[in-house]
């Protein structure tokens, strides 16, 4: 095992990675930016090491900076947490070049997945069901439209280096597709430096479901089921719930031992999460992340299986502790995302936290780094915490969210905990009937004037 790990990330993620260290008696080192010298995980850290100015260009993303404070620490492991480096195959080849373990896969399989034309043809050849589309690269607007006509319109044209919603045109019918195509391929080059696309079939009214998966390399893995991920606001999520409400427990089963056995296929070692449309009873893939995520705590309440201590174990070079027979699903979960933000707006609201009083009780978990007098910075993620709570039943779930909601309160900042007062009352989200556009209809719908 691991003797010392420095945690190359902040804020919540940071702290959550440094329970798991502590209750595995592996040593923390923090790192911090000028602007985060008095945050929760440097407090909480063993030792913490200052690696630069306030953007995060020059200090989280700053990969001589931590490179050189593993070496100052003797760390012999980095959590890259998520965002920032986590998805950096270069990140993860230098660290192995000094003799570094990265607590993620292999760069060989952050390069894959980080290709997302790349990542669909390894998707096919392992058997998870895909968007109908184009194979591979499109690379004139002749094929473009060829495609257009094999699939039906309407089609949606993406970058093969986007993800996460960038680098994506909508074709409605043929007259559009020159635009599309050239749209799509020129912001590609301008945004990520490759201009490749592909194109699938646009699915109109999807819901966003992804499956935890977990590996240890030596041809192990385990799925921890379902997430539905559906209610979000221009790419940024803020409801998860596992197990995905709507999806019958078969087919819960089904796609979650595809995604686990296409793991084992690919030796794949860490967390990651194999993201789908979900649309009329069907799954389609189409990207997976190789990394943990914001919302793994909702798989980890239905599961009683700890994501990151399995991150760090495999990492370090040992099998999983658990086997798929070991996996067992009781009850759900549903996290929302509290930001420092408007909860009309959306604007970021930086500031000093003036009171903090945080939800508890049976079934409610807090992520969360903040405490009272803390100052939010403007120059990061708007993240305050996460309130995931647990049920038997959705509905108990639904009940223990709605008193958490209630009991918390922030003061100093605004928050988006009034958004969560309204959503946990309107009856489509009660019953679990939303799909990826649901809360931006109902937020132009109910905009107040
Ligand atoms: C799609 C799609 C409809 N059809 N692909 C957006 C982010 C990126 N991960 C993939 N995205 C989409 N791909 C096909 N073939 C609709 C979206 C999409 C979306 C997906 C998940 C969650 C929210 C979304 C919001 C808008 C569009």
């Amino acid at each position: 095992m691991f003797s010392k790990v420095l945690i190359a990330n902040r804020g919540e993620i940071a702290l959550r990675v440094l329970r798991a260290c502590k209750e595995m008696g592996i040593e923390t080192v923090a790192v911090h930016s000028t602007a985060d010298a008095d945050a929760m995980h440097v407090r909480l850290a063993d030792e913490s090491v200052c690696i630069g100015p306030n953007p995060a260009s020059e200090s989280y993303l700053n990969i001589p900076a931590l490179v050189t404070a593993c070496e100052i620490t003797g760390a012999d492991a980095v959590h890259p947490g998520y965002g920032f480096l986590s998805e950096n195959a270069r990140f993860a080849r230098i660290l192995a070049e000094h003799k570094i373990a990265f607590i993620g896969p292999s760069a060989h399989h952050i390069e894959i997945m980080g290709d997302k034309i790349e990542a669909k043809r390894t998707a096919l050849e392992l058997g998870i069901p895909c968007v109908p589309g184009s194979e591979g690269e499109v690379e004139t607007v002749e094929d473009a439209k060829a495609i257009g006509k094999e699939f039906g319109y309407p089609v949606l044209v993406k970058a093969a280096a986007g993800g996460g919603g960038r680098g994506m045109k909508v074709a409605s019918s043929e007259a559009e597709m020159e635009t599309a195509f050239k749209t799509a391929r020129s912001e590609a080059k301008a945004a990520f430096g490759d201009g490749s696309v592909y194109i699938e079939k646009y699915l109109v009214k999807p819901r966003h479901i992804e499956v935890q998966v977990i590996g240890d390399g030596q041809g192990n893995a385990v799925h921890l089921g379902t997430r539905d991920c559906s209610l979000q606001r221009r790419h940024q999520k803020v409801w998860e719930e596992a197990v995905a409400p709507t999806v019958p427990m078969e087919q819960q089963q089904e796609i979650g031992e595809i995604c686990a056995s296409a793991m084992r296929k690919l030796k794949y070692s860490g967390a990651g999460t194999i993201e789908f449309l979900y649309e009329d009873g069907a799954f389609y893939f189409i990207e997976m992340n190789t990394r943990l995520q914001v919302e793994h705590p909702v798989s980890e309440f239905v599961t009683d299986i700890d994501v990151v201590y399995e991150q760090i174990s495999v990492a370090a070079g040992n099998k999983l502790s658990i086997k798929q027979s070991d996996v067992e699903f009781a009850g759900h979960a549903i996290e929302v995302r509290i930001n420092a933000e408007d909860p009309v707006t959306f604007t970021p609201s930086p500031g000093t936290i003036t009171f903090y009083h945080p939800a508890g009780g049976v079934g409610v978990r807090i992520d969360s780094a903040v405490y009272q007098g803390y100052r939010i910075p403007p120059y990061y993620d708007s993240l305050i915490g996460k309130l995931i709570a647990h049920g038997r039943t959705r509905e108990e779930c639904l009940q223990r969210l709605k008193r958490a909601i209630d009991e918390f309160v922030v003061d100093g900042v605004k928050t988006t905990l009034p958004l969560f007062q309204r959503l946990i009352r309107e009856p489509d989200v009660i019953a679990g009937n939303y799909d990826i556009h649901w809360l931006e209809q109902y937020l132009a719908r109910t905009k107040p004037v």
